[in-house]
């Protein structure tokens, strides 16, 4: 090793140094921190499926907005569908930190090149899942997102910080929507019961395989990126699930639950992991139609992104002709 190369890895030492200094203090690294590559490939990753979720994640239910049973169901299920797509404009900008572009992001989701969460590849059959979603898959999401506000990158974590508390609300409006179901006429309590029976183990998948399993895990959590593993995170949200199903009077569907007095949790059965991967991988029930819906959507919108880059070329031509 001459000179020079001993110098470059001496300064290369020191940032990694300086990095790993501030993982173990609990500071949070921002965007023009040093970082090791593999941190920002896999922030890149992790985040830019968190966004595509967000945004794939408006169409299951905004297929109900039209059909929702009253005015203030209506309302609210605007309001839910809306801040998804803010959720993911916040991602979006969050990821773009990390150096990649929103365009490269978003043909990498159109490309059929991209992931997002299996969960949302379902359909949304009967006006019953549109609270089942706002329960069970909100509900999944702020387990796993409490934990990403905490996470050593912070923009990602003050995204989540954010996406929490509008996420808490949408689990409100979901549950509250789901009890008045539970407890009406014998058709809801079956058209809600069914739904639960539909969603409940896509809704485990959420958490990812089981940690021995997960690739990524060991390095995120050396990293702080991840808090707590995927095992532990579906735990938590089966013990808190069960709870508030039995509240109402629904059951859920898994033979295997069991309380098991000695660990003080929720024991339950196998998860179906090769539906996860199928679905994950492009052969779920609607992954055809979801992409096709974001790529229209994208399309049309095209005279939207012309018309406010050539209002932002005109209103920058007048700030530079007034100064
Ligand atoms: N779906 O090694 P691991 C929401 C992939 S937002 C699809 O365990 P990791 C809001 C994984 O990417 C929901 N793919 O990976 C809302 C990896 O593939 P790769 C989205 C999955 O990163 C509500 C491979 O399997 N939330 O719901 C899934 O350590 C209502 C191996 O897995 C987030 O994205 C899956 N379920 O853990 C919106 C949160 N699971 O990339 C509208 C952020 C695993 O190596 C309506 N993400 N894979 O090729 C995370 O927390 C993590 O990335 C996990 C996966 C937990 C998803």
């Amino acid at each position: 090793m001459n000179f020079n190369e001993k110098s470059a890895f001496m300064e290369e030492q020191a940032r990694l140094d300086e990095f790993n200094r501030k993982l173990e203090a609990g500071e949070k690294i921002e965007p023009k921190d040093w970082m090791p590559e593999r941190f920002r490939k896999q922030l890149i990753r992790m985040m830019s499926q968190h966004a595509h979720s967000e945004i794939v994640g408006m169409l299951p239910e905004g297929n109900w907005i039209t059909r929702a049973p009253s005015l203030r169901r209506k309302l609210i299920l605007l309001a839910k569908v809306q801040d998804e797509a803010g959720h993911g404009l916040y991602l979006y900008s969050g990821t773009e930190t990390l150096g990649v572009s929103r365009e490269q992001l978003i043909e990498d989701l159109h490309s059929g090149r991209a992931k997002y969460a299996n969960i949302f590849n379902y359909p949304t059959l009967t006006w019953a899942d549109i609270p089942i979603i706002g329960w069970l898959v909100d509900g999944a999401a702020i387990v796993n997102q409490t934990m990403l506000a905490k996470s050593s990158y912070g923009p990602y974590a003050r995204a989540n910080l954010r996406i929490c508390k509008e996420e808490s609300f949408h689990k409100k409006q979901g549950y509250e929507a789901v009890a008045l179901l539970a407890n009406g006429t014998p058709e809801q309590k079956k058209m809600v019961q069914d739904a639960v029976d539909r969603w409940w183990w896509p809704t485990l998948m959420m958490f990812g395989p089981h940690d021995s399993n997960s690739p990524n895990s060991s390095e995120l959590i050396n990293w702080k990126v991840k808090t707590k593993t995927n095992d532990e995170l579906r735990q938590s949200f089966v013990d808190r699930t069960v709870e508030e199903a039995h509240a109402v009077g629904l059951t859920i569907p898994d033979p295997d639950l069991k309380f098991n007095e000695e660990i003080g949790h929720w024991d339950f059965g196998p998860i179906d992991f090769d539906e996860l991967y199928r679905v994950v991988n492009g052969d779920g029930p609607c992954n055809k139609e979801r992409l096709d819906a974001r790529r229209s959507a994208w399309d049309n919108g095209a005279w939207v992104r012309d018309a406010a880059s050539e209002y932002a070329r005109k209103q920058k031509l007048r700030t530079i002709k007034a100064s």
